[in-house]
């Protein structure tokens, strides 16, 4: 899974993609202008993958992983032009981060600390470089269509033209209703207002009774939406205290977690991911795909040879697997079921597939 941390300049990217991923990189009050990207794949904490792993201590333990990039902040008008646009287009989900504290020393862009506003702002930036694409494609097939009428060039101009109409009318495409076949069509653009997007607001402390009131900060929440809170420069602090310390102060202040496990639970939400486990001669792993993941397709995402050759699935949860003791005890109890193609993955399912070679 990947995320791009974006935003205007000086909201707290950078600090907040070192919260995340365990980085340091350098936080400074000026508008970073580097081209430069930071990026880093993490590990994705999981109790259940902790609880399995014990139970089996022999075999390594392989949690799922995440890929972060934190890019430089742009102006408005910037991104449809920019050398970002491409980068976010390859992400699986955007993270939005909002300037929410006010620090009068490090400049903001707008007169005011506004949340709204700049999330609005924001919105249309993605509009307005899905609008830009769509045009060029349009003025493209506009030419083929003169030399060729296929049905297949007709049905994508008409698919574009309904994508124009609501991004003319100020809406992102993740909020409207494609069919189950367009949307295969609309993914080949990797449109940036159709990707799942996560509103982030960077608060003071003086703010941080609204990190349990998210929804403030947003006019409504749409679907493939998410919100949530930080406070950046509070949380920075607590990461450089001693370990034992750090859950009180988290307590204290009211921040109750770290953002890595808020982002995680809300990006989970937003992108309808869930996890299963595999237990192999040597590893217990973790993997993520989407909910409603047919057994063969969840199988692929180990390797292709398992989706091509698959059998069929044999399959118990977690909880189960951790109140039995073993696998075999598991088995004399009648806890594991056996699945073909048709079963979808639950969430916490402990998965052995059966394939052909
Ligand atoms: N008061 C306050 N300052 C913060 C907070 N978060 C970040 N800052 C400060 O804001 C400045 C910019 O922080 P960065 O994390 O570098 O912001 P950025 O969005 O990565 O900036 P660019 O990459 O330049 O767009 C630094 O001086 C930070 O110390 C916060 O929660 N409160
Ligand atoms: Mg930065």
């Amino acid at each position: 899974m990947k995320f791009a941390l974006f935003g205007f300049p000086q909201t707290g990217k950078t600090t907040l993609f070192n919260l995340l991923t365990g980085a340091e990189y350098e936080i400074a009050s000026f508008p970073t202008h580097r081209d430069g990207i930071h990026q880093r794949t993490c590990a994705i904490p999981d109790e259940r993958l902790e609880k399995l792993a014990r139970l089996f201590p022999d075999k390594e333990k392989k949690p799922a992983t995440i890929d972060f990039i934190d890019l430089a902040g742009f102006r408005p008008g910037e991104l449809k032009t920019s050398a970002y646009l491409a980068q976010l287009r390859l992400m699986d989900g955007l993270a939005h981060v909002v300037r929410g504290f006010e620090a009068p020393q490090i400049p903001h862009l707008f007169p005011e600390i506004n949340p709204h506003h700049d999330i609005q702002s924001m919105e249309e930036e993605l509009i307005l470089a899905d609008l830009l694409t769509i045009e060029k494609r349009l003025s493209k097939l506009a030419k083929e269509l003169r030399g060729k009428k296929t049905e297949q060039l007709i049905r994508e101009k008409d698919l574009l033209v309904k994508a124009q109409e609501h991004l003319l009318q100020g809406k992102p495409l993740r909020e409207i209703y494609f069919s189950p076949e367009e949307e295969k069509r609309l993914r080949a653009y990797s449109f940036l207002s159709q990707k799942p997007i996560v509103q982030i607001i960077n608060v003071d402390e003086t703010h941080l009774d609204k990190l349990n009131k998210p929804q403030e900060f947003l006019l409504h929440l749409g679907p493939k939406q998410g919100v949530m809170v930080f406070g950046g420069q509070i949380e920075y602090e607590i990461s450089q205290l001693p370990a034992e310390e750090q859950q009180q102060f988290l307590r204290e202040y009211g921040l109750g977690e770290f953002s890595i496990q808020k982002f995680l639970r809300i990006s989970f939400q937003v992108l309808e991911l869930i996890n299963f486990y595999t237990v192999g001669k040597t590893e217990v792993k973790a993997w993520t795909i989407p909910q409603n993941t047919p057994a063969p397709q969840a199988a692929g995402v180990i390797h292709s040879d398992m989706e091509k050759g698959f059998i069929r699935a044999e399959v118990i949860s977690v909880d189960d697997l951790l109140q039995a003791g073993s696998f075999s005890s598991a088995r004399e109890k009648g806890l594991i079921q056996t699945h073909g193609k048709d079963y979808h993955i639950i969430d916490g399912d402990v998965v052995y597939f059966r394939f052909s070679p």
